[in-house]
């Protein structure tokens, strides 16, 4: 179907044939078994037994228990029509020290989930990085440090040579800027540290361990290899907002697209951290060919220019510029609805960064579910799913090359610091027993699949 058959459907939101319909989630927000099978400690681990840093004092031990019970995760996948699932794979739990040979049986459990998706129709679609870098890796200077790239790409490697028969899409790294500036910057994320530079040079680090493990999954012969960014139209006073895009967009889309960073950035980066970090020949190797940008989207980023204000800790280079808050109605985060952003953003991205597909990697939203006899009416959640899937179908009447679209999340899941009061799933999961529940806007969500539109 062509951009013109699509327009030609008039207000109908019928989306292009072979769009991709599916959710996500992520190991360390879904797994639990913490300590099983030689599976090591990650950053989320200490972080979590940190007092004070995550709510509750919550931890991803048990979680959803996915380790032991993907296959009934995967049954509802099925139920509910998905097309793709995506998950990530646990770094500490296929190289506990981060370094070295696989543990096999952490492998095992990939090849066991990979295999049920296939049967049941499902597209496995593997993220290698999800945040929960293994601690002894961050003992010795994690992402700051360069060697934790080339430690990435040899664990990518150990994780292709295992899935690479059955896997087909790849995405290296989720949220590199997140990972970067909440984990070394203001330190909300683990490993919880706060140094701008560190989170600077991390940054740096995330975009090579992507290029490195990028071109060994080329190299190996993955069928579509991605990068996974949280992106956001910026919405402001001009030089605020333009300042604003390149600290949260350019600083990733720029060099993995284009191969260089914008200049900006690099006076930024140059005043903060030094640039000795960043090597003659590293954006060559960030820069590499990809079949698609993974979006997440979950609101815009609005600015305001303040003169005097201080960088905010998770935005170094961000002096002079407020971040501000639109008012209207927010979901439970606190995070502004506001679906006409990612219309915005994904024609942008199709025109800035014309050539590689876009997939919505990400895109749904927390509220305060309650279970009535045995159901969860969830219709402000619906009503954002519905009011996002029809700004994606108008970034696509207005040439965004969009290829699909993955809900976050399918399970309600450990939400990093704010621990599990925070529930962004389809399906509800009640962590006292585990019992899995449909909401509404997944019974919704199957009917979008099914008829491949809106209704
Ligand atoms: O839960 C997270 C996910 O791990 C990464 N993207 C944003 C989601 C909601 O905060």
């Amino acid at each position: 179907m062509t951009i013109a058959d699509v327009e030609a459907r008039g207000r109908t939101p019928v989306f292009p044939d072979g769009f991709v319909w599916g959710a996500a989630t992520a190991a360390y927000q879904i797994e639990g078994a913490a300590r099983e099978d030689g599976r090591g400690p990650s950053i989320w681990d200490t972080f979590c037994r940190t007092p004070g840093r995550v709510a509750g004092g919550h931890t991803g031990d048990v979680a959803c228990d996915h380790y032991h019970r993907y296959a009934q995760d995967v049954a509802l996948m099925r139920e509910l029509g998905l097309g793709a699932y995506r998950f990530s794979v646990s770094w500490p739990r296929v190289q506990p020290d981060g370094s070295g040979p696989a543990n096999p049986r952490g492998l095992d459990f990939y090849d066991r989930l990979v295999d049920r998706l296939l049967a049941a129709g499902i597209a496995p679609y593997a993220t290698l990085y999800h945040w929960d870098l293994p601690q002894p890796l961050e003992d010795h200077g994690g992402w700051p440090s360069r060697d934790t790239a080339h430690r990435f790409a040899d664990y990518a490697a150990l994780v292709h040579g295992r899935l690479g028969d059955r896997v087909r899409t790849w995405i290296t790294v989720n949220e590199p800027w997140v990972a970067a500036f909440l984990g070394y910057g203001n330190g909300v994320h683990a490993p919880g540290r706060t140094d701008p530079a560190d989170a600077l040079r991390a940054a740096h680090h995330l975009l090579l361990g992507h290029g490195l493990a990028a071109s060994l999954l080329r190299t190996a012969g993955a069928g579509e290899i991605a990068l996974t960014l949280n992106l956001a139209p910026v919405i402001g006073d001009e030089e605020a907002a333009a300042r604003a895009d390149i600290l949260l967009n350019r600083q990733f889309l720029d060099p993995a697209l284009r191969g260089s960073y914008p200049p900006d950035l690099l006076e930024v980066v140059e005043r903060v951290a030094g640039l000795g970090h960043v090597r003659d020949g590293d954006l060559a190797l960030i820069n590499q060919p990809l079949d698609l940008v993974g979006v997440n989207y979950y609101n815009p980023c609005y600015v305001a220019s303040r003169p005097g204000q201080p960088a905010d800790p998770a935005w170094p280079g961000s002096e002079g510029i407020a971040f501000v808050d639109p008012g209207g109605p927010t979901t439970a985060m606190g995070w502004p609805i506001a679906p006409d952003g990612l219309t915005r953003l994904l024609v942008r991205l199709s025109r800035d960064y014309s050539g590689v597909g876009l997939l919505v990697t990400e895109n749904g939203a927390a509220f305060d579910d309650v279970v009535v006899d045995g159901r969860v009416h969830d219709p402000e959640r619906l009503a954002y799913l519905d009011g996002h899937l029809r700004a994606a179908h108008a970034a696509i009447a207005g040439g965004a090359d969009l290829r699909g679209y993955l809900v976050w999340s399918l399970l309600d899941n450990f939400e990093w610091a704010e621990g599990y009061r925070r529930r962004f799933g389809i399906v509800h999961v009640d962590y006292a027993t585990q019992r899995r529940l449909p909401k509404d806007s997944a019974l919704w969500y199957r009917g979008v699949i099914e008829r491949n539109g809106l209704a």
